[in-house]
């Protein structure tokens, strides 16, 4: 992976694939399954502003199951060495998460930004404040602010703007290596963030179970699980190359 010795500056992507060695879901399955569904719905069509208005129900049980589930899950090995990297890295370290679990965290990583929103918040449309959040939204609870019953997932669906978009781009400015693990590439504007890392000059490694839609962009790709690559990269990296 290019010389080791001159990286100072990482950003870290992760995707769903990320967190499957914890038992939590991805979105979409391999490229023999076909997309990945819940209950007949695709993940598009459950997870936008339109879907929103058309089945609140609908999506309301969504992600109170999926809020539910991931706090019987616990951090995997991946989770771990991410989180022993940020300990020990001295230089800049950023990782962007698409995912909305909580698992990096958990693992101990401090350095964390939630690009796609958090399953532990909610957030009220009406006064437009966020709370911590572990129940469920299904029976409509009131805001803990305002007493409007007018609570959402904080996570951003498709049509929304991501979060904390231009502390991602100032990192990506700045990257030695920019590494991708467990995305399919598939959604952007994080699908296109290798392209960005790369333009900017920045050496550029993907760690994913099957090479993903962007995996041309990349100088090295590595393919198997992410409890197996990931500590073994961190590893690598840790103790010089
Ligand atoms: C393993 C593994 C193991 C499995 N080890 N690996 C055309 C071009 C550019 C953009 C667009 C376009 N058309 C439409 C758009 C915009 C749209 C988009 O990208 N659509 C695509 C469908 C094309 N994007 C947006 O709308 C975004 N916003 C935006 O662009 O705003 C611009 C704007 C401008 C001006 C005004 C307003 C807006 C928002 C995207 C939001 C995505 N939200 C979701 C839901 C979040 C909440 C929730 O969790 O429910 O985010 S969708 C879903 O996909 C979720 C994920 O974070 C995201 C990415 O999925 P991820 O993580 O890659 O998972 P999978 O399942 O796809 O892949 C898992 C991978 O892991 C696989 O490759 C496996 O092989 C691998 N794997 N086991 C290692 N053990």
């Amino acid at each position: 992976m290019g010389d080791m010795n001159r990286i100072r500056n990482i950003v870290i992507l992760t995707g769903a694939g990320v967190s499957a060695e914890s038992g939590i879901d991805t979105f979409r399955a391999g490229t023999d399954g076909g997309p990945s569904l819940w209950e007949q719905h695709r993940i598009e069509d459950v997870a936008t502003p339109e879907g929103f208005v058309r089945d609140p129900d609908l999506v309301h049980r969504f992600y109170d199951m999926r809020r539910a589930a991931i706090q019987q899950k616990q951090p995997n090995a991946a989770h771990m060495a991410l989180a022993r990297l940020d300990a020990v890295w001295t230089d800049n370290l950023l990782i962007v998460t698409q995912n909305v679990d909580d698992l990096h965290e958990r693992a101990g990583a401090r350095r964390v930004l939630h690009m796609h929103g958090e399953h532990l918040k909610a957030w009220c449309t009406a006064c437009r404040s966020r709370s911590a959040w572990r129940e469920a939204l299904f029976g409509r609870p009131p805001c803990p602010v305002c007493q409007s019953r007018s609570l959402r997932p904080d996570v951003v669906w498709f049509g929304e703007m991501p979060y904390e978009m231009d502390r991602i781009h100032a990192a990506l400015l700045d990257a030695d290596l920019f590494v991708s693990i467990g995305t399919s590439g598939a959604v952007y504007p994080a699908a296109g963030f290798v392209r960005n890392a790369r333009d900017l000059g920045a050496q550029t490694l993907e760690l994913n179970l099957e090479p993903s839609q962007g995996s041309a962009m990349f100088h090295e790709t590595r393919l198997g699980k992410a409890g197996d690559l990931v500590p073994a990269w961190v590893a690598e990296i840790l103790g010089g190359g």
